[in-house]
């Protein structure tokens, strides 16, 4: 029998018996009998042809958990599937010349051979892609559900517009003020689109994140500050007395606060460049309607406009301070106002506002302070506060805003506030919102961040939205019986724009209610829609018991990346589907567990000429301690490097290895040379630090790249690969090849050395049950270090009379080891000589008397000073402890030519000789 374990060969057989057998296809309901169920689902990848080392590591993970539940005898849905529209395959059309649904087939073609390899067990009988038809065409049938129950509607607004592209850009492709692609300056434009009324469940969305206890804390608190809710104040600034008051706000000016407490820091109203009013001043005031536009050149999401330099423009209008008799506000438009929250018109507070602190000084207006901080008094005798003590505080004292080098924000009580002061600022707010609704002038209001969803895109890859437009009807929904609503396949990417309504006949249509010609809504859906509902359709197609059984999904994994857009559209999505009675899911929530893993990175290389490359064209180059090897390479090269020597000369890795760029790859290009080792960071093609998986699997097998990703670090946190990791993993896999194969020659009859075989059935059950807990709480790192452990104790046993009990710990392993290393599991299962397949086969069970230690270690003292200490089984009778005692060699130097007066035992705590 060889002695060698060789990937090549048995990975692809054992993949050929799982398929045979169908061993991963999810049992329907009916056939499940009590089984319970578990769905495991990793987010599901993007076709882009590629499969990466993340793949890898995010599919082992979820591969894992199927496994592990599929032998601890649930009904497990794994399912996979592609998230196959959006820009790429457009892109590539326009690139590349190719349509986009042939370029994502093939694309699906080649990474599924790619996952394929990798091992996984999944159920890819309910395989789709978001770009099928009956995929899309379903997801029509569900907006038009939508729209039926007012979640969907049409609305004016603002979007990122590329002159040059022609489309509109999500605030992500907006970079530096300029399109992604086209790098032309993105303008404001008011766009008529699509949106879902998920504001409708910003507070259940809110809620229900509290019982998500199965989900990690940092993605809740960002779901959290996502929909945002906050309570504050809406009220009214009426004009100042002889104020002659604009015809488009005739009663004043409606404002939201958050801080009504600081009411009386009031400096003055800034209004949103989009603001009802500012847009009627612009009418007739030219430099208003330059200063609209210089705002309007600023991207619209809002942390483009939070950098942005502030902006602001004197209206010359006046309000009465609502608190302070006879002192009047100036109203300003500034830029840092969004027309969409709130009522986009603000009263500032400088003192306590940063955004307010820097346009009030840049335009020179009043910083009134109102909140006295917790003061303390520190060394220096200057005030300070808990927080931070080395700031100038003066202006608590000297109550003057002049003094304050920025806003301060933090607790405290009020001051300069008339009757408000020495109250604390909830007590404040609570007087505030009381008053300002006794004078009939606001009342108090919860506020939520969180927007309206729009998901128009004029965009060619997605899912047509399936509306028509006529000029007598409006509105008219495509009839269900004429759905879907298919894309077309000729069309032409020539044009900058969306291909949809380029096209020369698609859109011309009969409107269904009056004959009439109409047009067809060119717009297609935001592929965010694709992603938030195909968890459902894998549970079933059209079964909605099967649906019901298997939702939610009981353990979500992916990339915190999608911490808000894709885990709350999904979570608004729910809801929606359950109110239009599409799925019977009582709390609306898709992952009842989610976990979200680390990234995988890599060492960067660099060139003296700046070029970065690739981890496959460099070797390092060991050298010995006169550093003679390495001299004589770079002496070769100093022509070429001679200026970088001094400084490449000391790059090393972690062995002490110099590093250059290799021959290997391509000898007529590369030439060697020196290259500097740079930061560890995520594998990226811009800097090359990719490491290539089916390199990977072709040189040391799935295995060894499964059980690297999952070794190094705990899930959670970024792994760093290195070629010598994933060769010690290789290693380990030939270990436990071996190990198996010293069983299958040993004659194993009755143990003879019972102590041996005890130990070695002790460790097994202890690590079983270890491994069993590591991977139920995602250490699947600790999980590992078991194993090696428990093939290190197995490997010290090795003939010492207990060969029984270690092939009965082999078997235990090989189990525990199929969810990491599921095709040489299965080789070493057979070479075993054990039945079937070890991926059908149960979890080990666990015998609890093993895993509890029945022996105590006591202490030995020889005339009251402690000398030794000895193992006892706990129920050893005192007889049997004192001969051990006494047979103890380290003892011995203590009571040898010694008389033995008395031996005293205490079982269970100490042994006391006493010699003379
Ligand atoms: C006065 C004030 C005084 C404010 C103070 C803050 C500090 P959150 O908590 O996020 O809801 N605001 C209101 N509408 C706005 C808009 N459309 N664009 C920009 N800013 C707006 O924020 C609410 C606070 O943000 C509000 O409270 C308002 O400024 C500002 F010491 O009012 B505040
Ligand atoms: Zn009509």
């Amino acid at each position: 029998m060889s002695s060698r374990y060789d990937p090549q060969a048995a990975e692809p057989k054992w993949r050929e018996a799982w398929q045979q057998q169908d061993l991963f296809r999810a049992k329907h309901p009916d056939e499940a009998g009590d089984m319970p169920k578990a769905y495991i689902l990793e987010m599901f990848p993007y076709p882009s042809g590629r499969l990466h080392m993340g793949h890898v590591r995010n599919y082992a993970m979820g591969d894992v958990v199927s496994r592990h539940k599929k032998a601890k005898g649930y009904n497990v849905l794994h399912p996979m599937g592609w998230d196959a529209f959006g820009m790429p395959a457009e892109n590539a059309a326009m690139e590349k010349g190719v349509h986009p649904g042939k370029w994502t087939y093939q694309n699906i073609d080649a990474m599924k051979a790619q996952f394929e390899e990798l091992g996984l067990s999944l159920d890819w009988s309910r395989e789709f892609a978001t770009c099928d038809v009956d995929y899309y065409g379903e997801q029509q049938r569900l907006f038009l559900k939508f729209l039926e129950a007012g979640l969907v509607y049409r609305k004016a607004s603002k979007v990122n517009w590329d002159p040059v592209d022609q489309t509109v850009l999500a605030n992500e492709q907006v970079i530096d003020g300029k399109g992604w692609r086209s790098g032309a300056p993105v303008e404001q434009r008011e766009l008529t689109q699509w949106f879902f009324r998920i504001t409708a469940y910003a507070q259940d969305l809110l809620d229900q994140l509290t019982k998500l206890d199965r989900w990690p804390d940092k993605v809740r608190v960002m779901q959290e500050n996502w929909i945002g809710r906050s309570e504050g104040l809406q009220m009214r600034f009426e004009w100042a007395d002889g104020q002659e008051p604009p015809e488009a706000e005739p009663n004043g000016l409606e404002i939201y606060t958050t801080r009504p407490d600081t009411l009386y820091g009031a400096s003055f109203i800034a209004l949103s460049p989009d603001h009802p009013l500012t847009i009627a001043l612009a009418e007739n005031n030219s430099s208003l309607q330059d200063f609209r536009q210089k705002c309007a050149q600023i991207g619209t999401s809002e942390a483009d406009i939070e950098k942005a330099e502030k902006l602001g423009f004197d209206t010359g209008l006046r309000v009465a301070d609502p608190v302070k008799p006879g002192v009047t506000l100036p109203v300003w438009v500034a830029n840092f106002v969004l027309m969409g929250y709130g009522t986009g018109a603000i009263f500032a507070c400088p003192a306590h506002d940063q955004r307010d602190f820097d346009f009030a000084r840049k335009f020179d207006l009043p910083i009134l302070p109102v909140v006295r901080p917790p003061i303390l008094v520190s060394e220096g005798g200057n005030p300070g506060t808990e927080t931070d003590s080395d700031q100038d505080w003066s202006w608590v004292e000297t109550g003057s805003g002049h003094d304050m080098m920025g806003a301060y924000v933090g607790p405290g009580t009020i001051m300069n506030s008339g009757e408000w002061d020495g109250l604390e600022i909830a007590d404040a707010k609570s007087k505030a919102i009381a008053e300002m609704a006794s004078r009939g002038l606001g009342e108090g209001k919860t506020n939520f961040r969180l927007r309206d969803w729009g998901v128009s895109r004029q965009r060619y890859w997605g899912a047509p939205i399936p509306v028509i437009h006529c000029g007598d009807c409006g509105i008219v929904p495509v009839p269900e019986s004429d759905l879907p609503v298919k894309l077309p396949d000729d069309v032409s990417f020539e044009k900058p724009g969306n291909p949809l309504e380029h096209h020369p006949t698609w859109k011309n249509v009969a409107c269904p209610k009056c004959g009439k010609p109409a047009r067809r809504e060119t717009d297609t859906l935001d592929t965010f829609n694709d992603s938030s509902w195909y968890f459902a359709r894998f549970a079933s197609v059209d079964d909605p018991k099967e649906r019901a059984y298997w939702m939610p999904v009981d353990q979500y994994i992916g990339g915190i990346e999608h911490a808000v857009l894709h885990l709350l559209y999904s979570r608004f999505f729910m809801r929606a589907m359950r109110d239009v009675g599409e799925i019977d899911l009582p709390n609306g929530e898709p992952f009842a567990g989610l976990f979200t893993q680390g990234m995988v990175t890599h060492m960067t290389y660099q060139s003296p000429d700046g070029n970065w490359h690739m981890p496959s064209e460099v070797e390092s180059c060991p050298i010995d301690k006169a550093g003679n090897t390495m001299r004589a390479v770079i002496a070769e090269q100093a022509s070429a490097s001679e200026r970088f020597e001094s400084k490449y000369n000391k790059q090393t890795d972690k062995s002490g290895a110099y590093l250059f760029v290799s021959s290997k790859p391509t000898p007529d290009t590369w030439k060697p040379h020196p290259v500097l080792a740079g930061d560890v960071v995520k594998m990226s093609k811009s800097k090359k630090n990719v490491v290539d998986p089916k390199d990977i699997i072709a040189t040391y097998g799935a295995d060894a790249a499964r059980w690297f990703v999952l070794s190094d670090s705990p899930p959670e946190r970024d792994v760093e690969w290195t070629e010598a990791g994933v060769e010690g993993s290789a290693r380990f896999l030939q270990r436990v090849w071996s190990m198996v194969q010293g069983l299958t020659e040993v004659d194993s009859g009755a143990d003879t050395d019972e102590a041996a075989a005890l130990d070695v059935r002790r460790t097994a059950h202890k690590s079983t049950d270890a491994i069993d807990k590591a991977i139920d709480e995602f250490r699947f790192n600790s999980a590992i270090a078991a194993m090696h452990e428990w093939v290190n104790q197995l490997k010290k046993a090795e003939g010492r009379g207990a060969d029984a009990a270690r092939r009965e710990a082999a078997s235990m392993l090989l189990r525990c080891l199929t969810p990491f290393m599921p095709h040489v599991a299965e080789e070493c299962w057979q070479a075993l000589g054990e039945d079937g397949l070890v991926s059908a086969a149960p979890w080990p069970s666990v015998d609890p008397a093993l895993l509890v230690d029945d022996t105590v270690t006591l202490p030995i003292q020889v005339n009251g000073k402690r000398r030794a200490e000895i193992s006892v089984a706990k129920s050893a009778a005192p007889d049997a402890i004192e001969a051990q005692a006494l047979a103890e060699p380290a003892l011995q130097s203590h009571i040898d030519g010694k008389t033995i007066k008395k031996v005293i035992v205490v079982p269970g705590r100490i042994v006391n000789i006493v010699v003379a």
